[in-house]
């Protein structure tokens, strides 16, 4: 990237950028070259990033990601002039998370994606496989009330695409559209249902994002995409063991208040599925409900009497 200044003082222009110098991984370095057609007493870079350098043509390596804007001001004989029209130099480090998360046999099963991003995105393009020892089986994805909700473009943004139930893997695509780019963030961005199996399993089943054929997954920024990193996650099933009351499913097993807000949240506010109805269960009714039933006996055990829950039923 140059900085130069006419030689008629009193303007600042002709700043000339290759555009493939603005976009790439942390970390990322770029080389500007300051130019100016006569004496300058000072030159000061500001990388946009905290960082500033007093060279002509200064070398600098953003190591974190994000969106940066350069200025570039001079200081002359006759005064200081500066440019903040270049522009923006996009270094992008971004993660895809496949949630793990648990449930019971025969129920729809829950895992969640997120993405931690810092360049706004218009595409996210993400190939998935479940294949494991369950057989899972896909049953549709969702972005209601995530970072994704307000997806504007065609079909809620969401496509799925080369859906392959026997081999266990799909690709999904998020978009955009061009006025209502994902700003910079991290949080869920999509939720995916899948059916657990009806005969008794334990175990865990990988839910991976892998490129196949020709799906890689990409993420699409301003100047062009990119491969984020990717994380995955597992399906748990055969849950509750020992005693109910995890209502969460958290890893660690532990009842406590968290697993009286999710039981609240389930009976009085969402009625979103609990990952493993059997948790829920704390009164051990024989029909498995999940109940009001349940919530007295969890505050019982919290507060009052502090009897166990009931052994997983
Ligand atoms: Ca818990
Ligand atoms: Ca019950």
């Amino acid at each position: 990237m140059h900085c130069w200044t006419e030689s008629r003082l009193g303007s600042i222009a002709g700043l000339a950028h290759p555009a493939d110098t603005l976009f790439g991984a942390a970390p990322y370095t770029i080389t500007l070259d300051g130019r100016v057609g006569r004496s300058i007493t000072q030159w000061r870079w500001d990388f946009g990033d905290g960082q500033t350098s007093g060279d002509q043509n200064p070398v600098h390596t953003y190591t974190r990601a994000g969106v940066f804007n350069i200025r570039c001001t001079i200081v002359t004989d006759s005064g200081a002039y500066r440019v903040d029209s270049l522009p923006q130099v996009y270094v992008t480090g971004d993660t895809l998370v496949v949630g793990s998360g648990a449930a019971d046999t025969s129920m729809s099963a829950r895992i969640d994606i997120s993405v931690d991003n810092r360049v706004p995105l218009s595409q996210m393009v993400i190939p998935l496989n479940w294949d494991g020892p369950f057989g899972l089986t896909f049953d549709s994805v969702s972005t209601a009330g995530l970072r994704t909700s307000n997806l504007t473009a065609a079909n809620g943004g969401i496509t799925v695409a080369d859906l392959q139930q026997s081999n266990r893997r799909m690709t999904v695509v998020l978009n955009s559209d061009s006025a209502s780019l994902m700003p910079p963030g991290s949080g869920r961005i999509l939720g995916l249902y899948f059916h657990t199996p009806e005969t008794m399993v334990s175990g865990e089943n990988p839910i991976q994002i892998v490129g196949y054929d020709a799906n890689e997954p990409i993420l699409r920024t301003i100047p062009g995409v990119y491969t984020p990193f990717r994380i995955n996650g597992v399906l748990r099933l055969g849950c509750c063991t020992g005693s109910s009351g995890n209502v969460d499913s958290d890893p660690d097993n532990i009842v406590d208040i968290s697993d009286l807000m999710a039981l609240m949240s389930f009976l009085f506010f969402d009625s979103k599925p609990i990952a493993c109805a059997r948790e829920g269960n704390i009164d051990g009714d024989p029909e498995g409900r999940v109940d009001i039933s349940d919530l007295t006996c969890l505050v019982d055990f919290l507060y009052v009497s502090f009897t166990p829950p009931s052994a997983c039923r």
